[in-house]
């Protein structure tokens, strides 16, 4: 009998009938040594509880009117995070005067379902409103604060886990702080956004959350466990760290990445996974998730994982087929692999204590990013819009390679773009460089990066490639 299918017998078995008889008593001993393994859970939400996790996935409201989303949506997973009904923009569109309309849409669909809730994010120095991108200095500080009170008071006792503070910290080797008209305020912003947080709502867990924090080695995972291996020895109110988890060909599962829930874990936080999703199809997708939730089940403190989407087509990054379900909804060979995992991958049940290795005091040595080298041959590069919202879009950019291929890209931006929100790449005025890991592609293939635009989307699709 696997650790699970005890667990789901002594939890679920129903009494047996009462007898009196010896005969029966016998027979009823009998039975009881009989009874077959209860069935592994069938869906990912029973097998992810057996295991006293959760399993969730990111929702766009106005996907629910969607049958065969909703229906997905409902039966596999017990938590639910709002993919951008609770950020800054739309809870607080203008200065004081909030909105929660489409994020008390999801929650109460949650609810009503009997599910619970991740809250994404307080403060981000991305989609941020107008107004409050326009700010700087004391006045923003205490309007970010203001922000954090209300919206984390609005939804009081309903949030599992609150997304505190989104992705503050740099990419790269400094390991530091992004820059942002956040950061500028004074570095302290994030233990202040914390604070406020806790006197808001001190039920529920308050996370930081990043992405590219899976590798140990990365500096910037090191900057994010400095800050909260410092927040843990000062009290300053942290209950959990987010790994986003977004995976794909160039940024893909680290061979360390449990080191780095290990780790994470036994400075005293829960570790969740808060946005995953992989690239790919098939069995080498199928593997790459089997790994990312062992690795979870592996680690007491890994509390549960939310995917960033139900089906491949409500991705953020459809092209890349990074989810569970194809787009009509069929289970994938990655649906297969992480229901198994669940139910039938090794690791300690939730209340094991963490590992006792102590965290390295000083940080591994970080390898430098590798020096990118002039950009050679002809590529040519496309922009699409993924989505778009009032007073912003969501652009990826595909950069393909010609006959001689490429190392090292530069993509010009069409002219009136204006982002701070620049993924797979480096951005120096209106020039997008290719980021470390992906200038290299070969002939003929291709390559992507994504940003974040504010204002109208531009009408240029070809883009200006060297
Ligand atoms: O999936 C979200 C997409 O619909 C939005 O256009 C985008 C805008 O910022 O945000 C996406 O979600 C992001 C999340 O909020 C934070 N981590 C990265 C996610 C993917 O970009």
């Amino acid at each position: 009998m696997t650790p699970s299918t005890l667990r789901r017998g002594s939890g679920r078995r129903p009494g047996a009938p009462g007898a009196a008889a010896a005969a029966f008593l016998a027979l009823a001993v009998t039975a009881a040594i009989a009874i077959p393994a209860q069935a592994a859970g069938s869906t990912l939400q029973e097998a992810a509880s057996d295991r006293g996790r959760y399993f969730g996935t990111a929702i766009a409201a106005n996907r629910l009117s969607d049958s065969t989303y909703s229906t997905i949506a409902n039966r596999e997973f017990n938590m639910i995070t709002a993919e951008n009904e609770m950020k800054m923009d739309a809870t607080e569109p203008n200065q004081n005067q909030f909105n929660y309309s489409q994020g008390d849409r999801i929650l109460q669909w949650a609810q009503s379902n009997g599910k619970q809730v991740r809250g994404h994010a307080l403060a981000w120095y991305s989609q941020q409103p107008e107004w409050m991108r326009r700010m700087e200095g004391p006045s923003l500080r205490s309007a970010m604060l203001n922000h954090v009170t209300q919206v984390a008071t609005h939804y009081k006792g309903k949030i599992h886990s609150w997304d505190v503070v989104n992705e503050a910290f740099a990419d790269g080797s400094s390991g530091g702080r992004r820059d942002s008209n956040l950061e500028r305020t004074g570095s302290d912003w994030i233990e202040a956004a914390f604070r406020a947080a806790r006197a808001a709502d001190p039920a529920a867990k308050l996370c930081y959350n990043d992405y590219n924090i899976d590798d140990w080695s990365h500096a910037k995972t090191q900057g994010v466990y400095r800050m909260v291996r410092d927040f843990k020895q000062r009290g300053v109110p942290i209950d959990c760290v987010g790994l986003q988890s977004h995976f794909n060909p160039q940024s893909p599962v680290p061979g360390n990445y449990q080191t780095t829930i290990e780790s994470f874990a036994a400075l005293g936080v829960d570790v969740q996974i808060t946005e995953l999703d992989i690239e790919g199809s098939g069995s080498a997708q199928a593997e790459n998730y089997r790994r990312v939730v062992q690795a979870c089940l592996n680690v007491s403190r890994c509390t549960g994982i939310t995917v960033w989407g139900v089906r491949d087509t409500d991705s953020w990054r459809a092209s890349g087929t990074p989810l569970l379900f194809d787009g009509q909804g069929n289970k994938k060979a990655a649906y297969t692999a992480v229901l198994d995992t669940l139910n039938n991958g090794a690791g300690p049940g939730p209340t094991t204590p963490p590992p006792t290795t102590p965290p390295p005091t000083t940080p591994p040595p970080t390898t430098p990013p590798p020096t990118t080298p002039p950009p050679t041959g002809a590529c040519s590069a496309a922009l699409t819009i993924a989505n778009s919202w009032p007073g912003g879009y969501q652009a990826t950019v595909t950069v393909t390679a010609g006959s001689t291929g490429l190392n090292g890209w530069r993509v010009t931006l069409p002219g009136g773009v204006t982002t701070d929100n620049v993924w797979n790449g480096q951005i120096s005025g209106s020039v997008v460089t290719n980021a470390p890991y992906n200038g290299s592609v070969g002939a003929g293939q291709s390559t992507s990066f994504g940003f974040i635009g504010q204002g109208g989307a531009p009408s240029a699709s070809t883009l200006t490639c060297s």
